[in-house]
């Protein structure tokens, strides 16, 4: 590519897009998924609905048990973005195995999660224990002791990867019951799945909706093209050859702000401040004054708009699909509903806002909080094991593509205003 079209001009760049947060610039590259504004995230060219039915299903499927009617495996959709194929359901299981064998966490981890101040948020201490991980990481070993080269980066990036996901699900639910429970952890248990270790540990296991949510969320968050401020910061970090857990720190940080990741519990404050003033049996008029309240005090409406998608996100779709089968009669799922047919129409009405649709975050906090996880500070820690996936695999790639340090050029403001003062 860099041979036959290197220099070959791409696009120009506004003013509005230098000074705009580089919006609709496009010069990242990022080769496992891509954004459509208006058909949303593929993985590898597949849309949501595809992985949904072609990824493979925790129960092999059978005649009687038609496999659709489960949610995908976190895990297949890792081999997709990996290797850009369809996993079979006998390669998730391998994976299966492989995540179990590997998620073992030291006691000292698990004693330095404890010795955490219970008033950070759970997004602080995911941070702070995979940066405490890092000690383990087997490329900055070894490029300390000058035993990598170019060739072989890709290698010990994929081992660390793998090593760090595995142990995801056991240092999450240990946040978890350290924060919110009575602290003590719950053992984990062989054979199970990456999300059904999850739920187990947190405390959910036999919960079989709430497992099947768990693989629907930790599935559809995985990745979102290359610009989000997750995946971009761990792509940034890692150009400098940051090891994975100095990546995925930096994500989970950029994860932790209200724009991205934090919008989940956002939502869900934001559902519950309204419900304790009107109950969940409303009309649409006092949604569209909540919505007017919020905005023209100065302040989001969290779960809708989007800087690149131009309809409702299709994993939001996913998801009101997925509480429309479990949770149809649910009051909160009802309301919630009646919210994303208003508010965009209200949104609309704001001259400057691009996009009114919900996004991602608007429906998984009350499906989340309805099926028993309440403490809605949890759920961007659901959203960063997920996003670890993509960000990771990307780092595999970026290593054996050979990719170089990311540097671009700022200017100040005398810089802009040279440049047109004579046009
Ligand atoms: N409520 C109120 N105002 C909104 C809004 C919303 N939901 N969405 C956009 N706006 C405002 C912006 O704040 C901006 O205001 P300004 O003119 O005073 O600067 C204006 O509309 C133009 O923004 P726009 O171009 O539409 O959107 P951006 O690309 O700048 O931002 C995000 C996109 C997602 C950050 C924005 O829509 C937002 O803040 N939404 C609410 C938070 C949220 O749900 N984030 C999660 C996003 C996503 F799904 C994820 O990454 O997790």
């Amino acid at each position: 590519m860099k041979k036959k079209y290197g220099d070959r001009v791409m696009g120009e760049i506004t003013v509005n897009q230098a000074l705009g947060g580089m919006r609709g610039i496009r010069a990242l590259f990022y080769d496992q998924s891509t954004v459509d504004p208006i058909d949303g995230v593929m993985f590898r060219g597949y849309s949501i609905p595809e992985i949904h039915e072609l990824l493979p299903k925790l129960r092999k499927p059978s005649a009687e048990d038609f496999q659709s009617d489960q949610q995908p495996l976190p895990e297949g959709l890792f081999f997709l973005l990996l290797t850009g194929e369809l996993p079979s359901y006998h390669q998730v299981e391998l994976i299966r195995h492989e995540w179990d064998v590997r998620g073992k966490v030291s006691d000292e981890l698990i004693n330095f999660i404890h010795r955490l101040d219970n008033k950070m948020h759970p997004m602080t201490m995911l941070s702070l224990a995979i940066l405490y991980e890092q000690k383990t990481s087997k490329f900055a070993q070894l490029y300390n002791e000058s035993k990598l080269n170019k060739s072989n980066y890709w290698e010990y990036t994929y081992e660390d990867s793998v090593d760090l996901i595995a142990k995801l699900p056991r240092i999450a639910a240990t946040i978890y019951r350290k924060k919110f429970k009575d602290g003590k952890s719950i053992a984990h248990k062989d054979g199970l799945d990456w999300s059904g270790q999850l739920a187990h540990m947190m405390g959910f296991e036999g919960q079989e909706t709430l497992n099947e949510l768990l693989r629907a969320f930790l599935t559809i968050h995985a990745d979102h093209e290359g610009g989000e401020v997750s995946t971009h910061a761990s792509h940034l970090v890692g150009s400098a050859l940051g090891d994975p857990y100095l990546c995925m720190t930096t994500a989970y940080t950029g994860l932790a702000g209200p724009l991205h990741g934090l919008a989940n519990q956002e939502v869900l404050k934001w559902i519950l401040n309204f419900v304790e003033v009107h109950g969940y049996d409303v009309t649409n008029r006092q949604i569209e004054d909540y919505v007017n309240t919020t905005v023209l005090s100065g302040r989001l409406v969290p779960g809708y708009g989007h800087a690149v998608l131009r309809r409702p996100d299709p994993r939001f779709l996913h998801l009101y699909d997925f509480g429309n089968k479990y949770l149809r009669d649910n009051e909160m799922i009802r309301l919630l509903h009646q919210m994303t047919d208003v508010i965009p129409r209200r949104l609309r009405t704001f001259k400057n806002i691009s996009s009114p649709y919900p996004n991602v975050d608007c429906h998984s906090g009350a499906l989340l909080y309805q099926l028993g996880i309440q403490e809605y500070q949890f759920y961007t820690v659901l959203f960063a094991l997920s996003r670890s996936i993509g960000c990771l695999t990307n780092l595999v790639w970026c290593r054996a593509f050979g990719l170089p340090i990311e540097r671009p050029e700022s200017a100040d403001l005398a810089y802009y205003n040279n440049l047109f003062q004579n046009n």
